[in-house]
């Protein structure tokens, strides 16, 4: 258990190196949701790309990902996926009925409405400028949330 810990440490400070890097990282992923390559992301595109990487992150394949398993993912897909959040963060985030894992259903639950997030024009498609406007709008949070620990 302690060298889990100690690896997600050491993923998170590669992870902060690493989002310098974000646009071609983004693109990578784009490419690799878009399995249809028709230039969208459909719901089911978005859907199958969230179970593929909740069956990634469930390492021990019990169904449900702990914060020590993303922690480990981090570490091992080496990129930069965490825009600053904490395994323990991302955890809490989807967690919803607070049991300290996320089941499948839960994360499929956050990756809906993620996707409701990001298709701005509601067509139901997340094209590449929605995609793109959505990161953006993730990395000024992220910036935000930068300044918001520095002022302390
Ligand atoms: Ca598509
Ligand atoms: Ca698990
Ligand atoms: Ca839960």
């Amino acid at each position: 258990m302690n060298q889990i810990k100690t690896h997600s440490l050491l993923a998170l400070s590669v992870i902060g190196a690493l989002a310098l890097s974000g646009t071609a990282l983004a693109n990578d992923k784009w490419e690799k949701m878009d399995t249809n390559q028709d230039g969208m992301i459909s719901a089911q595109e978005h859907s199958a790309a969230a179970d593929a990487k909740f069956q990634k992150l469930d390492a021990d394949g019990d169904g449900r990902i702990t914060a020590a398993e993303v922690g480990a993912a981090h570490a091992r897909m080496d990129k930069g996926e965490g825009h600053g959040k904490s395994p323990e963060e991302k955890i809490q985030k989807m967690d919803t009925d607070g049991d300290g894992a996320v089941t499948a259903q839960e994360h499929a639950t956050a990756a809906q409405e993620k996707m409701r997030e990001a298709d701005t024009d509601g067509d139901g498609n997340i094209s590449q400028s929605e995609f793109e406007a959505k990161k953006e709008r993730k990395d000024s949070e992220h910036m935000r949330d930068g300044h918001m620990r520095d002022d302390r």
